[in-house]
């Protein structure tokens, strides 16, 4: 399909009716999930997996990085199979528009540069390609999750502080006092809260004028759509430096000069719906990974979400999955996304923890929401199905599982989520409370990789840190989420380092971390319990040191969704002595009855235990190593 073709789509999805005119050919949307919890993510840098096409590798440069390395979706259909035979069953890819070619010698490969939000990324493949892609992946009952960003576009323009027309970088003032030496870049200058302020030799001069650029051979042409060539359609404040200011963290720049839309417009939050609706009803795509969720404000996330969900169901779309990343430490911030009750402005201060003005009542909040409805169809509180456990990330996969601290912290995380999160699926949503299917992962392109943050460790000692590691996310409440090049042993540091190429490694399917995933994909699909049921700590401690129970963290999958399926995890993130779950004061008591007889199924020759007449479970583990522990009766 021709860009001309898409946006005469998007022409007709504004007024309400959906015309694909002379678009290729229409398709039907279904929805290809039954339960989200039973799938397994795994997420993919394009231009990083594989180069399936060569005829599309223009500015490719393989020996930076930084730049275009030409992966396309034709290398990712080539390569299902490696997938498939992984275990992964829901492919989530980099984003898939037109980005800014080329800024400050780094290239927009990663796809979080937007210029174009109703054009395909050219570098990526077309319509039709991108369609093949989803077309084959259902065939094989493996779903495709986009990755959008509404928050902000690419580098699309200066702000002329000095009025003289061109872009200026580090200009200086003449060191007099109402023009004091400054170094700055017209591109990325600070937050202002009054708006980025221009100036002259006499001083400030009111708003800075923002001037788009122009400069096809790097990319840099005003954005799309045409709205997004509205200098209101932005905050204009410049970059925010300080996260924890409510009103830096919503309206700055994000850092590298990537422009910050004004998303409480009626008219942006409308056109997001339109523009990325549309590209479900083009591809028949199963969800959205949502980019940069903490800088835009609740009521946008209302409003698109609930206004997304509604049109596809009305096409036939259910279950349409989006999970977003909140990154930060704090559970309640991460988890505010995903609740229902009416947040705004004050509970956002609250969780940076700064002071506010109370927020309006609910009822006047969606009514004051209500005037951008065009339908007149009521908002609700509803959000996001889900978010990245960014807090799991820091307290259970860095702090215990590479850091060997004190296992009581993932109790008392896992605890608070079930407050800290929504309670309550979302109305045409995904039928799961968010509390219930947090996306667990180990690493992704933003943080470094597993291997390199245990580098200093002999090579054994860290790959049995990474197994163990996995297998939490495996076993975990929620859905696992895998950054591809983690079953290939990647250690990358620091972007772009951890964005490396995978086909350097011809994808070996014999990578023992690889058949680790493997094995642990296996054992999800079959047992319920690990996908569906509910779950209940049974042992964590503050023991760290040469005490009997140090590092033992074990919890039981059982009832929920489950059905009758049972299982028992334990795991000793202790990295240098055997620990078992019985302490001088204190045994594990299960829920499986007194003589029941387990077997451990991560071990190919599984291990036998039994249930104590007591209700005891004896579990010894060496270093760094796991159980799953299911009824004999229930393994097969
Ligand atoms: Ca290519
Ligand atoms: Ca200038
Ligand atoms: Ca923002």
């Amino acid at each position: 399909m021709t860009r001309h073709a898409l946006l005469f789509a998007l022409a007709a999805a504004s007024t309400g009716c959906m015309d694909f005119g002379d678009v290729e050919q229409p398709i039907t949307l279904a929805s290809h999930v039954d339960d989200w919890r039973d799938e397994i993510i795994y997420q993919v840098l394009v231009d990083r997996f594989a180069n399936g096409d060569v005829s599309n590798d223009y500015g490719v440069r393989f020996d930076d990085l930084a730049r275009y390395q030409g992966g396309d979706w034709r290398g990712l259909r080539d390569n299902l199979d490696y997938l498939e035979q992984l275990g992964v069953t829901t492919l989530w890819i980099s984003p898939i528009i037109r980005n800014v070619e080329t800024d400050a010698n780094v290239d927009g490969y990663h796809g979080y540069w937007a210029q174009d939000l109703a054009a395909l990324n050219p570098h990526f493949g077309d319509i039709t390609e991108l369609r093949a892609l989803v077309d084959d992946a259902h065939a094989r009952d493996m779903k495709i999750v986009v990755d959008i960003v509404t928050n902000h576009v690419g580098q699309a323009f200066y702000y002329d502080l000095n009025l003289n027309g061109v872009p200026d970088i580090n200009f200086q003032g003449n060191g007099s006092g109402n023009n004091p030496t400054r170094h700055y870049t017209e591109y990325d200058p600070d937050f202002d809260p009054r708006g980025v302020q221009a100036f002259t030799s006499l001083g400030e001069a009111g708003p800075a004028p923002i001037v788009f650029q122009y400069d096809p051979a790097t990319g840099h042409v005003p954005p799309s759509p045409v709205l997004l060539q509205d200098p209101a359609a932005y905050n204009r404040k410049g970059r925010t430096f300080d996260f924890d200011d409510p009103d830096q963290l919503l309206h700055g720049d994000f850092p590298g000069g990537l422009k910050d839309i004004d998303t409480s417009r009626c008219d942006v939050k409308q056109m997001m719906v339109d523009v990325f609706a549309t590209w479900v009803e083009q591809t028949d795509i199963d969800g959205f990974r949502i980019d940069t969720v903490k800088h835009v404000e609740y009521e946008f996330w209302r409003f698109f979400t609930q206004r997304l969900r509604a049109r596809l169901a009305a096409k036939g779309k259910h279950d349409f999955l989006m999970f977003g990343e909140v990154f930060d430490g704090r559970d309640d911030l991460l988890g505010s996304f995903t609740r229902h009750d009416v947040l705004g402005p004050a509970d956002l201060a609250g969780f940076l923890g700064k002071p506010a003005a109370p927020d309006p009542s609910d009822e006047d909040q969606l009514a004051a929401e209500a005037s951008c409805v065009p339908d007149g169809v009521p908002l609700r509180g509803d959000q996001l199905d889900s978010v990245f456990y960014f807090s799991q990330h820091f307290q259970a996969i860095r702090d215990v599982f590479q850091q060997a601290q004190s296992t009581d912290r993932i109790e008392a995380l896992w605890t608070a989520r079930q407050t800290n999160w929504g309670d309550t699926p979302n109305e045409d949503g995904i039928g799961v409370a968010p509390r219930d299917m947090p996306i667990n992962f180990l690493d992704n392109h933003d943080v470094p990789r597993f291997l390199y943050n245990v580098r200093d460790q002999d090579p054994e000692v860290a790959q049995a840190l990474l197994h163990n590691a996995i297998a939490f996310t495996f076993t975990a409440p929620g859905i696992p989420c895998v950054y591809y090049g983690t079953e290939q042993g990647f250690d990358g540091g620091n972007d772009p380092a951890n964005r490396e190429r995978l086909w350097d490694t011809g994808f070996d399917i014999t990578n023992p971390t690889f058949t680790w995933v493997q094995r642990l994909s296996q054992l999800r699909g079959r047992y319920k319990s690990l996908r569906r049921g509910g779950m209940q700590v049974l042992w964590s401690t503050t023991a760290i040191a040469d005490e009997p129970d140090a590092g033992i963290f074990a919890f039981e999958r059982l009832g929920g969704d489950g059905g009758g399926s049972y299982a028992v995890v334990v795991f000793n993130s202790h990295q240098g002595k055997d620990s078992t779950t019985r302490t001088p004061d204190r045994a594990m008591t299960v829920t499986a009855p007194p003589g029941t007889e387990l077997v451990d199924v991560l071990a190919k020759n599984g291990e036998q235990f039994v249930v104590g007449s007591d209700g005891t479970l004896d579990v010894t583990l060496p270093p760094m190593s796991a159980v799953i522990l299911v009824p004999v009766a229930e393994a097969d």
